[in-house]
């Protein structure tokens, strides 16, 4: 009966944490999957979260379904997170807002929605991104194009050419967009250049979807919202998918926000009634123990504020691996140029290895990056920097 069954390749980044977890070295690092490891090479449990968790546990309470759109508080700071705590849309009920499966659900349900109710619209999707986002899409029959993004050359982004293509697409089609930390290649735009991207999406009736999984990564959990917030200034339809993932460092719980920008409360209305069904029929609505325990941190004060200077203290630890990453590279083979390190943002570095250099890192020194050449920085630490950068140079130099 299913003998015709295709055999699955495996997923290009989870795929790599099965094989990291067989190699027997020990000196193995895992730089694959986009997950921050703390100095020590540990997940870690935030302080917030720990506080969370003891609140929900003490004392333990039942587990009733969840309404399908997941809890008011979550909801609540996933929107005051993306679109800041006194903004009017929010005031005016213009924001259509779910809790979601991780930052994956959110683009799942976001394509079905489209697939349905914008059934010719392409979507475009940057050229490289992170490869989900077409299989996502592509598995709610939305059919996916790329554009032009990074520029290898350069290591910056093919900016000219990127608005040129836009200026080539069809009413409502998609385009999905990083507000910051892109991944794979941690290369932004200014924003300056966010205000150009924004106009000419305007200018030819294009619907921005942006996915923001590293919020707090970048600059500050402000800056880093920036693109989101100026397409809503601009009064633009919008999909933002949002995940806690990374930024509360609770991958497993799977809590993440999908949030549809509207032109009037009526609109959102309707949009939220059919986000809440696509959640219905697809797992119905979703589990209690994530959502409360992003409810409790985002909503309250102190804990709030704690998570902030927790997500800060992530970010600066990554940046200066960046910096450790690079003076020892730059030591060990001066003629070529490394800045692209310190100039890239959030947890990836794309790092321009060719897949053979990425496979003898692997297979030689237990070093695990995405065959891409992405590098997870975060998985860097000051036992292990000196190792991983030896390592590269010896690949590079061969
Ligand atoms: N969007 C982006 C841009 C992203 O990098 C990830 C995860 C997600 C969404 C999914 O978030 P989640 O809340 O886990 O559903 N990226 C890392 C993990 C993965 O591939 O699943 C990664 O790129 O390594």
């Amino acid at each position: 009966m299913f003998t015709r069954i295709d055999y699955y390749a495996g997923d290009p980044i989870l795929g790599l944490m099965d094989k990291f977890a067989a190699n027997t070295n020990p000196r193995k690092v895992n730089l694959g999957v986009g997950v921050y490891y703390d100095e020590n090479g540990k997940l870690p449990v935030l302080e917030c979260v720990k506080e969370a968790e003891q609140r929900i546990a003490n004392p333990i309470s039942p587990r009733p379904y969840l309404p399908m759109e997941g809890l008011a508080g979550h909801r609540k700071g996933c929107q005051e997170l993306l679109f800041g705590r006194d903004a009017q849309i929010l005031k005016d009920g213009l924001v259509a807002t779910i809790a979601t499966i991780g930052g994956s659900g959110a683009l799942k349900i976001g394509a079905e929605f489209i697939n349905q109710w914008f059934p010719h619209a392409k979507c475009y999707v940057s050229d490289p991104t992170w490869g989900n986002h077409i299989a996502i899409f592509e598995g709610s029959n939305v059919e996916v194009g790329k554009y032009p993004y990074y520029d290898k050359a350069t290591g910056g982004i093919k900016f000219d050419e990127m608005i040129a293509f836009f200026d080539t697409l069809n009413k409502d089609d998609i385009i999905l967009l990083h507000p910051c930390c892109h991944n794979p290649t941690g290369v932004d735009l200014t924003k300056e250049q966010w205000d150009t991207v924004l106009t000419v999406i305007q200018k030819r009736g294009l619907i921005p979807f942006m996915d923001i999984a590293y919020q707090g990564f970048g600059e500050d959990m402000d800056s880093d919202a920036y693109a989101i917030r100026k397409a809503v200034d601009m009064g633009l339809p919008l999909f933002v998918s949002n995940s806690f993932s990374k930024n509360l460092s609770l991958y497993g719980e799977r809590v993440g926000g999908l949030s549809v920008v509207c032109a009037t409360a009526d609109e959102a209305k309707r949009v939220f009634g059919q986000l809440i069904f696509g959640v219905r029929r697809i797992y119905s609505s979703p589990p209690t123990h994530g959502g409360r325990v992003v409810d409790i941190v985002m909503n309250d004060e102190a804990l709030h504020e704690q998570w902030i200077s927790e997500v800060y203290s992530m970010r600066d630890r990554i940046k200066s691996m960046r910096l450790k990453l690079k003076s020892v590279l730059e030591a060990k083979i001066p003629e070529r140029n490394f800045d692209y390190l310190t100039k890239q943002n959030g947890m990836f570095s794309f790092t321009g290895l060719t897949p053979e250099q990425v496979e003898r890192l692997q297979s030689e020194f237990g070093i695990y990056m995405v065959s891409n050449s992405r590098l997870c920085v975060a998985g860097l630490n000051t036992s292990n920097v000196d190792y991983v950068a030896n390592a590269m140079a010896e690949v590079l130099k061969a």
